[in-house]
């Protein structure tokens, strides 16, 4: 079984949000294109995405852009959510990443419902993330690996952003984990260009394959 997992396609890492990455809503909207031309090769469809509450020196005044981000993705904010030009509709299942912590990997993430909007009041941690939305991975108990196991998945396809931080991490926890793991490279973006090209060779010596989509030409020129 093979399972495609969208790494991060979240309103904040697109032009117009808090960390925009250049060229996020391009890879956006590239990866619906995709979905909808080859999405028959996947068994199922999963995001990940950032979900801070409160992840400690992960935010920071004067980010460094390496190790030290903006405030992004806040749990339960407009910039938290999934771009629009990703068709909301093709997916599966949402891993929700980076409470507490850098969350880099998808593989810390736990199952949830961003999009449900529950009867809690108030306010969780100090970034104006919404008690509605800390409840939105239940108990935590689902993970991204236990998930993708209990579907019987051996091949996993990432797709996503960021080339040279989630999506690297995500890859190589796969990888780490076991998985057949494949990157389409032209459907993701880095926030570095020196930092892409050596997140691409570190996966390929990790085993992963990379790859391009040619069909993406048809649509960016
Ligand atoms: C990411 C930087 C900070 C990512 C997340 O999604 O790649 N990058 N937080």
């Amino acid at each position: 079984m093979h399972a495609l997992i969208i790494v991060d396609i979240q309103e904040d890492f697109c032009e117009g949000g808090a960390l925009a990455v250049t060229g996020g809503a391009q890879t956006a909207a590239l990866i619906t294109e995709y979905i909808n031309q080859c999405g028959q090769k996947f068994d199922v469809i999963a995001t990940t995405r950032d979900w801070h509450i409160d992840p400690g020196p992960h935010f920071d005044d004067n980010p460094d852009f390496e190790e030290t981000w903006p405030i992004h993705c806040v749990a339960g904010t407009s910039g938290a959510e999934l771009h629009e030009n990703l068709d909301a509709e093709l997916i599966d299942a949402e891993f929700l990443k980076g409470q507490y912590n850098d969350g880099y990997s998808g593989f810390d993430g736990v199952l949830g419902e961003p999009d449900l909007i529950r009867n809690q009041e108030g306010m969780a941690g100090p970034y104006g993330a919404t008690a509605a939305a800390a409840a939105a991975t239940d108990d935590g108990s689902t993970t991204l690996d236990g998930w993708l196991r209990d579907h019987d998945i051996e091949n996993i396809t990432v797709v996503g952003i960021a080339t040279d931080h989630c999506v690297r991490a995500t890859a190589l926890d796969a990888a780490d984990a076991g998985y057949e793991v494949k990157v389409v490279t032209n459907l993701t973006v880095g926030v570095s260009e020196t930092g892409t090209d050596d997140a691409f060779e570190e996966m390929e010596d990790a085993g992963v394959l990379l790859s391009d989509w040619p069909g993406a030409k048809a649509f960016t020129g």
